[in-house]
């Protein structure tokens, strides 16, 4: 504010005639009407009823006028001052009033629009299988055990029981991680099944040990409709004791009627695995033609090629030689394992013929399995 005018100046006394009081009165009503919002609102107030307003530094010049003057100019400052406070709060309560009514329609939700026409995700059919698989074994008991899938050697052959010219370890099998110096067999691999986490199971934990393990394995193989060069397997260990076929078979049991629905016999073939002694490949009854495609004038089954039965797994008693290698006494330990392929067991369960379509990333075909959260 100004500092008071008590020496008589004409020019600067000049504001304080009604013309000019007046006229101030005039701009600011007009400013005030004039905006269009609560932001202009603010500069109008600023400009016009401020501490640097025309009106206020008129005010401070009253001192000036001769004392007979000064009551007489003071009522037409303040009436003018009065005023303009007064138009200032009407056209603040009808700028707010509008902002207030803007936001109810700028802000508003229609809740008639759609609102599930964006796509949710969801997660993948081999992730889910994968875990549905694993829940059935975890709610056995078992306990889920993890490895890397860059392995040492030893874990994956090695302490597995592989001789050291087995063929799996061939190049064109395995796939080596080049050494630090270029060297191609460094000792380190891209895991070629899950069952390297039997061993790293087995001397880490206490016995007795019941493990499921899935995860992601990597081999040489071409990619066909059948094969991927990385694939999912998942495997289960039980190391206790006095465990014997039977409880293989069981087990077994479980996990298909966890996977396909009950009543599905299941039949073990003699096969070889360096790690399991006796070893077996497992096949189930086929969960479409159940048989028929097999019986004279039955239809030909497209999932089992009309052989009434599916390979789904290897298996077998826990070679002693491997128990050895991991410091568990086997004559007092047995143990079972089996190991299988998640992506093959999406193929078989929900007839898919291309494992490609597993990996491709196209949604119609994960779609088709629902939205599995
Ligand atoms: C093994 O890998 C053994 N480790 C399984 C095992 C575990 C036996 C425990 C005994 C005890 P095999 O090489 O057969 O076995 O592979 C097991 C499964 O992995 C196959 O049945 C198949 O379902 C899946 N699989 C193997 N290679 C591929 C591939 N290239 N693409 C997709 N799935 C594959």
């Amino acid at each position: 504010m100004s500092a008071p005018n008590n020496a008589y100046d004409p020019v600067e006394v000049a504001v304080l005639a009604p013309d000019e009081v007046q006229q101030m009165l005039d701009d600011a009503l007009r400013a005030i009407a004039a905006a269009a919002d609560l932001d202009q609102l603010k500069a109008a107030r600023i400009a016009h009823a401020g501490d640097r307003s025309p009106l206020a530094l008129a005010n401070a010049e009253i001192g000036a006028l001769p004392p007979a003057a000064r009551a007489e100019a003071g009522r037409r400052v303040g009436a003018a001052r009065a005023a303009i406070r007064q138009t200032l709060a009407e056209r603040q309560a009808e700028l707010e009033a509008e902002r207030d009514q803007r936001v109810l329609i700028d802000e508003a939700v229609d809740v008639t629009l759609p609102w599930d026409r964006s796509l949710a995700g969801a997660r993948h059919p081999v992730t889910t299988l994968g875990e549905r698989l694993t829940d059935v074994f975890v709610s056995m008991g078992y306990e889920v055990a993890e490895g890397p899938e860059v392995e040492a050697e030893w874990y994956n052959f090695d302490a597995l029981n592989f001789p050291p010219d087995h063929p799996a370890r061939e190049m064109y099998d395995t796939i080596f991680v080049a050494g630090r110096h270029g060297e191609q067999h460094s000792g380190v691999l891209l895991r070629t099944h899950t069952s390297p986490v039997q061993i790293r199971a087995l001397l880490t934990r206490p016995l007795p040990v019941y493990v499921v393990s899935p995860g992601k394995c990597y081999r040489t193989d071409t990619l066909d409709a059948t094969h991927s060069p990385v694939f999912q397997q998942i495997e289960c260990l039980a190391v206790d004791e006095g465990l014997t076929m039977a409880d293989l078979r069981g087990a077994i049991s479980a996990f298909v009627e966890a996977m396909f629905g009950p009543g599905l016999q299941t039949r073990l073939r003699p096969d070889f695995f360096p790690f399991t002694e006796p070893s077996a490949d497992v096949s189930m009854e086929c969960h479409v033609c159940r048989g028929a495609s097999t019986r004279r004038g039955g239809e030909p089954c497209r999932v089992c090629r009309s052989q009434g039965w599916i390979e789904i797994a290897g298996c077998g008693m826990v070679n002693p030689r491997m128990l050895v290698a991991c410091g568990v006494d086997p004559d007092r330990y047995s143990g079972f394992a089996f190991g299988l392929g998640i992506d093959r067991s999406v193929l078989i369960r929900n007839g898919v013929t291309d494992i490609r379509d597993t990996f491709e990333g196209d949604v119609r075909f994960s779609r088709a399995f629902g939205m599995e959260a």
